[in-house]
């Protein structure tokens, strides 16, 4: 199969040749010698006058290493992963040195090197990655970040990104519309990372409240509290540190069973810190827990911040996504009343990493909020509306182009297309959780039926089937699940995670976020489970 054909002297060779790893013959060997990348280095390309045809047939190989890679990770005989521990990695395997060079390298091998970070890093985009909420590799999601790459600007100004800018205006009014705000609110910015949108939240939400913080400190401020549940990200106590109230400042709200919120345990939780002389000002929800895939009351949630005039936001980082499904949108009911949401992308939708929106109510604030107006930057005499210059909105200088990628894939599926994805997901999820009720080897976490794509169970192996429940039962459990993943990692078959949670001891947690995974997927996962661990 031929990948790719580019005009004049290059040629394109058989697929076995062009594909670094189908042949000892480096690419570009026997080539007209100017092409050959073995004698050709970086300066030969462009800008170097007459840097075209070598320009050409460097990134014809690249490309080629990149569409091998993508065909493999959708293969399901492929490995996920070819694991080394780092001091092997660090040693240098078969001609890949991390070691930096004093002179520089030949194309050819800046070729091998890129095949070779491929070849030892993990399949994220693997049917039967399961590891992380993030998984997959859309490809017109990709294509955009190439392009993204390619143009290669800066998300501050609108003199450097005027297309951009206007793509991230676009994307944050749907997405503030999805949520249910009306078109007079509604603000936002995309940020690298769920963890770094909660950070805002609460930077904002504070600011709200105090804005002299922003000039005179912590020491202008009472004991401030903020709450979140004990299932929630640990972000939010992160933010409390960062921003100088510290992570005692959280109060942690317990949950039910299932790992939602308890709202009454909420409302107490603010009379106690009142009662310590704290002042309450913030909420986290989450629409979507990350170990459990819960969502927090939020409706209900919305009414305590009411009564007590409390900032709600909804940490909607991985369960955003499924506002994109009318099957599943009733799950974020009461999302409307937050007074910001955070919504990762890069999620559940598949939008390559990274891609997380803070969405802001109340208009204007974000930017009053966070902007020191450098006049070397963000000058006020501009001849264009300089209401498009949002980079004093953010805590960053220089932010990265995370917009493109999302709105050429909205433009390729449409809404429904996302809510596609997003119901094949949680359709898988509700597979494995059928057939984890099955099998006798295998027990749920909790017993009903996913809400998220989150499915937590633990694998008994023959020695523990029948076990009595107890001490020394969980002591055994605990260590089953790193034994298997320990196996799983050195054998490269699949991937998932594993953590203890409160009082359950270390538990699988099965996520899909990727739409290419298929029932059979699942089936091999329990099967590879059983067979690792069948010796336990
Ligand atoms: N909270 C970031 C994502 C964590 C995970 O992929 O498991």
């Amino acid at each position: 199969m031929e990948y790719l054909k580019l005009p004049g002297e290059i040629r394109v060779e058989d697929k076995e040749d062009r594909i670094l790893g189908g042949s000892n013959k480096p690419p570009g060997a026997g080539d007209n010698p100017h092409t050959d990348l073995s004698r050709v280095y970086s300066k030969d390309l462009l800008p170097t006058a007459g840097g075209e045809s070598l320009t050409c047939k460097f990134f014809q190989e690249l490309v080629n290493i990149l569409l091998d890679y993508i065909f493999k990770s959708n293969e399901r005989s492929s490995k996920i992963l070819d694991f080394h521990h780092p001091h092997q990695l660090k040693e240098g395997l078969e001609g890949f040195s991390l070691d930096l060079p004093d002179h520089p390298e030949p194309l050819e091998q800046i070729l091998v090197d890129c095949r070779d970070t491929l070849k030892y890093g993990v399949k994220t985009g693997h049917p039967r990655f399961f590891n992380q909420l993030s998984s997959g590799l859309d490809l017109v999601g990709l294509a955009g970040q190439w392009l993204t790459a390619t143009a290669n600007t800066n998300m501050f100004t609108y003199e450097v990104s005027p297309v951009f800018l206007l793509m991230e205006e676009v994307l944050l009014k749907k997405m503030q519309s999805i949520v249910g705000w009306c078109e007079e609110e509604g603000d936002g910015i995309f940020c690298p990372g769920g963890a770094l949108s909660n950070l805002y939240s609460v930077l904002v939400a504070r600011y709200d409240s105090y804005p002299e913080v922003k000039t005179k400190g912590m020491c202008a401020l009472p004991r401030l509290a903020l709450f979140t549940s004990e299932h929630s990200h640990y972000s939010v106590r992160k933010a409390a540190a960062v921003l100088g109230m510290g992570s005692d400042s959280v109060q942690v709200v317990p949950c039910d069973e299932r790992g939602k919120m308890i709202s009454r345990e909420l409302e107490s939780s603010i009379a106690e810190a009142k009662a310590k002389g704290l002042v309450p000002f913030y909420v986290n929800a989450t629409a979507g827990t990350t170990v459990y895939g819960a969502f927090d009351p939020l409706t209900a949630i919305a009414d305590v911040c009411d009564r007590h005039q409390l900032w709600l936001h909804v940490d909607a980082a991985w369960g955003g996504g499924l506002l994109m499904s009318r099957r599943h949108r009733g799950k974020l009911q009461g999302i409307e009343r937050a007074s910001s949401v955070t919504w990762n992308p890069h999620k559940l939708m598949g939008a390559p990493l990274q891609c997380s929106a803070i969405l802001i109510k109340k208009r204007g604030l974000l930017q009053e909020c966070n902007q020191l107006c450098a006049e070397y930057l963000f000058q006020s005499d501009k001849h264009y509306d300089i209401s498009y210059d949002t980079g004093d909105k953010t805590i960053q200088c220089g932010r990265h182009v995370d917009v493109f990628k999302l709105w050429l894939m909205w433009k390729a599926k449409g809404s429904e297309g996302f809510g596609s994805q997003v119901n094949k997901c949680l359709e898988n999820a509700e597979y494995l959780f059928e057939q984890l009720q099955r099998r006798a080897d295998f027990k749920l976490v909790f017993e009903s039926k996913p809400e998220h794509s989150n499915v937590c169970f633990w694998y008994l192996p023959p020695s523990l089937r029948g076990l009595p429940p107890g001490p020394d039962t969980n002591r055994r459990l605990h260590e089953v699940a790193p034994q298997i993943k320990a196996k799983m990692m050195e054998e490269g078959t699949t991937l998932i995670g594993y953590q203890p949670l409160g009082s359950n001891v270390n538990f699988f947690r099965c996520v899909f976020s990727n739409p290419a995974t298929q029932h059979e997927d699942v089936d091999f996962l329990l099967e590879e489970i059983a067979r690792l661990g069948s010796n336990l």
